[in-house]
């Protein structure tokens, strides 16, 4: 290792260790470059031969690009960007009107998030490879991706909520999507939203929303059941417990020790933060009992319909919340090292692991101790009516000396836990039950999350280990100012870890899911059916296309087939005439869609899957001929699919 510099090591992404400075643990975490398999042997392990298909899907959160990307396992190709909440111009995802309602929330139509936690539905705690569940960081929401049709089914806006960072955690059964807020913030309880208050009032009226998000098990649909309001904390991140766990899910909360000013916010004085274990099923029925109180709310829920495949937004109106200082044994406190990042529970859901990124130890929380604590009242004191349980009382132990800045913990299928770590750029593996420290691999450089295909759930799968990392550096041939990010797999199979490849990643990825590829590709759509197009506007039949004048609307029902678009010579348009060209492509075979663009259109283009029906708006600002065109090349005449419209002076 030669070139790495304290600046790589800074300001990275989310997380602000800037004030560390790279110390000497650095230089000997990075020293075992003999874990690098640089050689055929790694080769082998990864070339997937052309024609073949890859054992896992990997799905990465594109961060900053408010994307998901999806990657095969282990070659690390890349298969396909999923928008969901940004704007893409490559297929006119919320610039064609289907989608446009997709990206609407109460501060308007919002074109970009910062994207940061896939997680896989599940059933029995095992992912079902149906939907994939992500945050919006910036803009606080929940969306759903379809893994069927690898589109973005669904967007909940989350109210009462800042900076949507602890988010979306699924329970063993998909019961609850559960989101938290990274802010707290004034929280209006006349619907009216973050209140305008002087900043030093935190201590008095600034609450941390935690959202449990009620999943429908058919459609997956999603619905904001309830939500907990916690005075005087930031939450950061979470993880739901498994088996006997199940029932809880766990927060790291960090700047507890705010006392009421701001300037003190940031200022890691405290030794100790705190865990949240929230018994979600208690919440629930003390929601259901009639506890939750029913407040004004102002937020939006979108959501495709399956048979228009137009999305329909819908305001909300309120939300029911719940207080800890209500609900007792709904919520208690565990003390972790000061500033904690993930919060992970081992595949048997007795093992609580917390990542204090300023820590020198890995504490290991016990299950079963925190169950015995609660119940003989082993309580420190109490924060906002919130007990607090004595540190001791539920350790089970500490992993000492694991290398530093801990973050995040993922599990194999041997009892073994994997954590990243950022400052010594390096991944740790350790044993669950002795806390041993087994091994450990560089990682190039500054590693955030990692990722085990399953390391999340009940069962783990122990082959492949994905190393997501913040600063790239050297690592590829330079381009300008910016690296792409770069994800780095690593073969776990063995007792000691073993580097396969380096890939770059798009956007910044923070975490990411991985599930072995047939339980997904099994149940992959191939085309929408023709038939079932229930569009407002589908023209399903050629001989139907038209050209239709509303006012100043004018409609143009437009289909599209190997090798001709049909209208493809149109007249009568007028400047300022607002034009919606709904596009419907008539093929009924796989992996033909119909680009559609127009010169001097405001929107992108369209690209039109088979048998679907997208619309383009387009107001036209200048008089003359204009040219259209397929974008997607289908056919040996694609060049062919071409028209023009005539536009006239007003
Ligand atoms: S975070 Cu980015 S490395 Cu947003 Cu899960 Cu930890
Ligand atoms: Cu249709 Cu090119």
């Amino acid at each position: 290792m030669k070139t790495l510099t304290t600046s790589a090591l800074t300001g990275a992404g989310c997380l602000l260790l800037g004030a560390l400075a790279l110390t000497n643990c650095q230089k000997s975490a990075l020293s075992n470059d003999s874990a690098i398999s640089a050689d055929g042997e790694a080769a082998k392990k990864v070339y997937v031969a052309p024609g073949k298909h890859d054992e896992y899907y990997a799905y990465l959160s594109g961060g900053f690009n408010g994307q998901v990307d999806v990657y095969g396992l282990p070659s690390g190709r890349l298969l396909k960007v999923i928008p969901v909440f940004s704007q893409n111009p490559e297929n006119g995802y919320g610039y064609n009107e289907e989608t446009k309602p997709m990206l609407q929330t109460s501060f308007g139509q919002i074109p970009w998030d910062d994207l940061h936690h896939p997680k896989l539905s599940r059933t029995n705690g095992k992912p079902d490879g149906r939907w994939l569940f992500v945050n919006g960081n910036n803009t606080p929401r929940i969306a759903r991706v379809d893994l069927s049709t690898f589109e973005t089914a669904e967007i909940i806006e989350i109210p009462n909520s800042a900076g949507q960072h602890c988010s979306p955690y699924p329970t063993d059964n998909n019961e609850y999507v559960v989101a938290g807020t990274r802010f707290a913030v004034p929280i209006a309880t006349d619907g009216s939203g973050i209140q305008d208050v002087p900043l030093d009032t935190y201590k008095d009226k600034f609450r941390a929303s935690l959202s449990f998000i009620k999943v429908n098990k058919e459609s997956g649909e999603m619905d904001i059941d309830f939500q907990i309001l916690v005075p005087g904390f930031d939450f950061d991140l979470a993880n739901g417990g498994k088996g006997p766990s199940a029932d809880w899910m766990f927060f790291t909360s960090y700047n507890t020790e705010k006392a009421g000013t701001l300037k003190e916010i940031g200022a890691s004085q405290n030794d100790k933060d705190y865990l949240a274990a929230i018994n979600w099923k208690k919440a629930a029925e003390y929601a259901r009992q009639g506890k939750a109180r029913e407040i004004p709310a102002n937020y939006y829920h979108n959501r495709m319909d399956e048979k228009t495949h137009t999305a329909v937004s819908t305001q909300m109106k309120s939300v029911r919340v719940l207080l800890p200082e209500d609900c007792p044994g709904m919520m208690y406190l565990i003390p972790v090292p000061k500033s904690p990042h993930g919060v992970d529970v081992d595949p048997t859901g007795e093992n609580i692991v917390v990542s204090g990124k300023l820590a020198a130890v890995i504490p290991v929380h016990s299950y079963t101790k925190m169950l015995e604590a609660i119940k003989n009242k082993s309580f420190d004191k109490d924060i906002n009516g919130i007990p607090v349980l004595k540190y001791e009382s539920v350790l089970a132990g500490e992993v000492q000396k694991p290398g530093l800045g801990p973050l995040h913990t993922e599990f194999d299928n041997k009892g073994n836990a994997y954590t990243s770590m950022f400052v010594s750029s390096e991944v740790v593996k350790w044993n669950v039950k002795s806390r041993e420290v087994l091994d450990r691999i560089p990682v190039y450089y500054s590693i955030g999350h990692l990722m085990i295909p399953g390391g999340d759930t009940q069962n783990p799968d122990g082959k492949y280990l994905l190393a997501m990392n913040k600063i790239t550096k050297d690592r590829y041939l330079p381009t300008g100012p910016e690296l792409a990010q770069t994800a780095q797999l690593i073969d776990i199979s063995g007792d000691k870890m073993k580097m396969l490849l380096d890939f770059p990643t798009f956007g910044e990825p923070h975490y990411a899911q991985a599930i072995k590829a047939d339980v997904v590709s099994k149940n992959s759509k191939k085309f929408y059916r023709l038939d079932e197009n229930k569009h407002p506007h589908a023209t399903t039949k050629e001989a139907d296309a038209r050209v239709e004048r509303k006012g100043n609307q004018v409609h143009v029902y437009m289909t599209a087939i190997r090798s001709h678009l049909a209208p493809d010579n149109i007249e009568g348009i007028q400047v300022g005439d607002e034009v919606y060209f709904h596009v419907t492509n008539l093929e009924q075979d796989w992996d033909v869609p119909h680009g559609f663009a127009v010169m001097g259109n405001q929107n992108a283009e369209l690209l039109v899957m088979p048998g679907q029906t997208r619309t383009l708006k387009w107001v036209p600002t200048k008089s003359g001929v204009t040219p259209f065109y397929c974008t997607d090349f289908c056919s040996a005449l694609h060049q062919e699919m071409q028209g023009y419209a005539r536009v006239s002076p007003k």
